[in-house]
């Protein structure tokens, strides 16, 4: 289910997308606004079909939630660009501001389809606890539908920002730029926590599982390999439950092998029709039907 998206939507998102970027920039919020992104999508179960990226973060009784202490702010913000551009969903806005978020900060691009629908009630609860291991990491990223390379490549959104004292209880960044999107998680997680920076249980559970591990070190040898895994798993992120209508290159494609196969049906027939052994039953067709043409 989407709802319509037109050219004059796609115009709205293309101009959110520059206030978005300015606003991002001018405020130094990205990671809030990825926090946002992040916490309005991970509500996903697979198996239900419910929750997912539906801007129902934007209720208050589920921004209000402890594991969303903090996203008040990040909502307010969004809510300047849709008094510019209503039309376009919160849904749709808050995973644009998430995409944005790593776009300004120096990660990679990702591709945006627009579409989303908005609930109209809070999601149930469904975000991980900080404070667990490996096998609840798993357990809510599996019921997303999502992969232990999902998992790893989507933590090292940790590169930005840091936690607060007064929302989550944790204090500090996980890297030493968290305003810059890098593969400096991966670099700081594999040193420990001797440089001073936040490592939270769910973090080192990414070290203790050889499955997890494996991605750790090959995004901290490698920083494209890790933008170019980022950039897929955030994207499937972004779109959990969401059925994305096809591209424009495929509808046309579509359009032109309708075309051409209408054609060939009326070649066809017309060869048919006018081969030799037929040649005598088609002339009397077609002199029946239009007996002044002989
Ligand atoms: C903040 C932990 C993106 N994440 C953040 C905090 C905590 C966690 C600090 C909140 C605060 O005090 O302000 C405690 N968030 C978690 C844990 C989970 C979680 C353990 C469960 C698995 N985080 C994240 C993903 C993404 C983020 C998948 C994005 C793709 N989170 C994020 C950013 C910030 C936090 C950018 O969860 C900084 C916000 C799987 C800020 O600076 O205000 C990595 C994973 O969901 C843990």
């Amino acid at each position: 289910m989407a709802v319509k998206v037109d050219s004059e939507y796609r115009k709205e998102i293309e101009k959110a997308r520059r206030d978005l970027r300015a606003l991002i920039s001018s405020k130094n919020c990205a990671p809030i606004m990825l926090r946002l992104a992040w916490h309005d999508a991970g509500t996903y179960d697979a198996k239900r079909r419910t929750g997912g990226p539906n801007g129902s973060i934007r209720f208050e009784e589920e921004y209000k939630r402890p594991a969303n202490l903090g996203l008040e702010n990040a909502v307010a913000i969004c809510e300047e660009v849709k008094r510019k551009h209503p039309r376009i969903t919160y849904a749709d806005l808050y995973q644009l501001a998430g995409i944005v978020a790593v776009e300004v900060t120096g990660g990679p691009e990702i591709d945006f389809v627009p579409g989303r629908k908005d609930a109209d009630c809070p999601d149930e609860d469904g975000l991980p606890d900080a404070n667990q291991g490996v096998s609840h990491l798993k357990n809510i990223f599996y019921r997303m539908g999502l992969s232990d390379k999902d998992i790893v490549a989507l933590s090292g959104g940790h590169t930005l920002g840091r936690a607060h004292k007064d929302r989550s209880g944790f204090d500090g960044p996980w890297t030493s730029d968290p305003l810059k999107f890098d593969n400096s998680y991966f670099v700081e997680l594999l040193k420990g926590t001797s440089a001073g920076l936040l490592q939270l249980n769910t973090d080192k559970a990414l070290l203790a599982a050889p499955e997890f591990r494996q991605y750790v070190e090959s995004y901290a040898k490698d920083e494209d390999a890790y933008f170019r895994d980022y950039a897929v798993s955030h994207k499937k992120l972004s779109e959990l439950g969401f059925i994305t209508p096809p591209p424009k290159v495929s509808r046309t494609l579509a359009r032109v092998l309708w075309h051409a196969i209408t054609v060939a049906v009326v070649i066809l027939s017309l060869f048919f029709a006018f081969s030799k052994r037929r040649q005598n039953l088609a002339c009397l067709i077609l002199f029946k039907t239009c007996p002044n043409i002989v």
